[in-house]
């Protein structure tokens, strides 16, 4: 029985050192040692011996389960480390690399030229509203002397939602709510989206709009053309030339419209002013008592003018864009060369 102990001491710490991981380690344990193992198979024939000898072969079988446990420490030790180290080394990151790279967006054009225009109307002291885009007849034409059967609503053709909703065809709704909600002097520009139901090479179902207005006591013909001039002269270079020609809207009266000497051709002619050296820029004109008297502002007290103008226009002046279908083609390679 001493041999066959022996024997197995040395099996079992060979086979211990031989083990490459914690699970086969862990086999072999059991294997020796456990309750159904080669140790205790052993021990069951202890009963067999003399009464002398069992003691002594007792003695021997503890010194054989400790040395085994101690043997599968070690090794279990080492393996963990093993281990430990190959997930280090496998798992180990260059934290000096550089990072990927995120490509950044650019604002739209027309988000650019919006941008501008807040900036200039600002500095002459306007503040910016804005309003819903889906409106109710009354603030969208109502208002704005544009009642149910006036032929001027043919001037645009327009994006229903219900008998009495539409999309917005300009931002006047939004200057008419300022006005129900505050009383003059007011300075207040209305930048956003507008719909109509136009869709050609120079027209898009929607598009983008400033309009302006400014009423106090004793504004005049002079202070339109003072802001408006002031505003082109802003925008597109102190020695660019503005002219103001009679027109007809609605919602004012008397009209004008507004060119600007031509940008391409600094006046001389060329297919972009369609050889006339002028470009319109924006219509205008002192607002119309009845608009005045549908948000209950006294035409006796006050006066003040309104413009509005398409942003995409401005921006195709600004930017030499030669066609408004690059504007909502999101073509990013026409997009990145935008810059403020
Ligand atoms: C154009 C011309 C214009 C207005 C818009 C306006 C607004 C109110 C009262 C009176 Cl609340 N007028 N807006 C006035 C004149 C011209 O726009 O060519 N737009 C693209």
């Amino acid at each position: 029985m001493e041999q066959q102990l022996e024997v197995m001491l040395r099996e079992a710490h060979q086979a211990m050192l031989d083990a490459d991981n914690e699970a086969d380690l862990q086999n072999i344990r059991v294997q020796y040692l456990g309750k159904k193992g080669r140790l205790t198979a052993i021990m069951k024939d202890m009963g067999k011996l003399s009464a002398e000898q069992r003691p002594i072969v007792g003695a021997i079988a503890n010194k054989v389960k400790d040395e085994l446990s101690e043997v599968f420490e070690t090794r279990m030790r080492a393996l963990k480390q093993q281990h430990m180290a190959k997930r280090l080394e496998q798992e180990r990151i260059d934290v000096t690399l550089p990072g990927r790279h995120q490509k950044i967006g650019t604002k739209h054009p027309v988000t650019l030229i919006t941008e501008e225009l807040v900036q200039i109307f600002s500095y002459l002291g306007f503040s910016v509203a804005e309003g819903p885009e889906i409106e109710e007849d009354f603030y969208n034409f109502e208002a704005l002397n544009l009642p149910k059967d006036h032929p001027a609503r043919d001037m645009q053709d327009t994006f229903y939602i219900s008998d009495n909703e539409v999309l917005r065809t300009h931002t006047s709704p939004v200057q008419i709510r300022s006005m129900l909600k505050h009383q003059p002097p007011l300075r207040i520009i209305a930048p956003g989206t507008v719909y109509r139901r136009d869709s050609d090479i120079t027209h898009s179902p929607m598009f983008h709009q400033i309009e302006g207005f400014m009423v106090d006591e004793n504004i005049t013909f002079g202070d339109l053309k003072g802001i408006l001039t002031a505003f082109i002269t802003e925008c597109f270079g102190k020695n660019v030339g503005v002219r103001f020609r009679p027109s007809f809207f609605p919602f004012t009266e008397p009209s004008a419209e507004v060119d600007m000497q031509c940008v391409i051709c600094g006046g001389n002619g060329c297919r972009v002013c369609k050889n006339s050296g002028w470009l319109e820029i924006l219509g205008s004109g002192m607002i119309d008592p009845e608009v005045f008297a549908s948000v209950n502002y006294s035409s006796e007290k006050y006066s003040g003018f309104a413009f509005g103008m398409g942003l995409e226009r401005i921006a195709m002046l600004k930017y030499g864009v030669n066609d408004l279908r690059l504007f909502f083609e999101n073509d990013v390679r026409f997009l990145r060369q935008f810059h403020a």
